[in-house]
């Protein structure tokens, strides 16, 4: 059977979640850079665009959308659970901000992948108790795509892999690039989000697949 255009469901052993964000990538690029991603080996594809207009967000989305169900990636937005519910994503990402659970669940299904950020031990145990499919867990470095937020460092992810970690996938963020990943590894962490790294190398595709081979090892 064909399954290329159905809704994704979280990959078994996910290691790279990227982000095609706004940010750092002009509308005109979006599906390209997107393409190199998946070409690259992301496991999951959340496209984040915190200073667009919804007509913006909706029309990247639907543009990233078929890319990621051909690559067989499931498809996150972040924040727009009505918006996510609406084009069919695979998922929506919450902040600590954006609310409870139960209600987003409720517009987008139950079969949908909802995640969390997360920023210390306490908020990724409380994401897990709530039902949460994934979290992120960070920043552990200080980074520029998320600027004014402290590092929480690398001293609680292994606490966290053990609590949360091996029931739900847990994402470290934040200030992770492919020349500090052994080092998060090495803390504990199994999966990492990668964003400004990738996305600001001239070759994504390639230093897709080097972020995944290190994950990988
Ligand atoms: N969320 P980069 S850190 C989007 O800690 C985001 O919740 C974070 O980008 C959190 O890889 C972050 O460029 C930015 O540091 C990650």
């Amino acid at each position: 059977m064909d399954l290329v255009g159905l809704p994704q469901p979280m990959p078994q052993d996910p290691r790279l979640y990227c982000i095609l964000d706004l940010g750092y990538v002009a509308e005109a690029d979006a599906a390209s850079v997107t393409a190199s991603l998946l070409d690259g080996g992301a496991d999951l594809l959340q496209l984040r665009a915190k200073h667009s207009d919804l007509d913006t967000v909706r029309r990247v989305a639907l543009t990233l959308l078929p890319l990621c169900r051909a690559a067989r990636v499931p498809f996150i937005l972040n924040d727009y659970p009505e918006l996510a519910a609406e084009i069919d994503a695979d998922g929506v990402h919450l902040g600590q901000d954006d609310g409870a659970l139960a209600p987003v669940r409720h517009v987008m299904g139950p079969a949908k992948i909802i995640g969390r950020s997360t920023h210390s031990l306490e908020q990724a145990r409380a994401a897990l108790v709530e039902g949460f499919d994934y979290i992120g867990f960070g920043p552990l470095f200080t980074t520029p795509t998320k600027p004014g937020r402290p590092a929480i460092g690398l001293h609680d992810i292994a606490a966290m892999e053990r609590d949360v970690g091996h029931q739900i996938p847990a994402f470290c963020i934040g200030g992770i690039h492919r020349s500090n990943l052994n080092t998060v590894l090495a803390a504990g962490a199994r999966r990492v989000v990668i964003v400004s790294d990738l996305l600001l190398d001239p070759k994504v595709a390639t230093a897709t697949r080097h972020a995944r081979a290190l994950l990988h090892a």
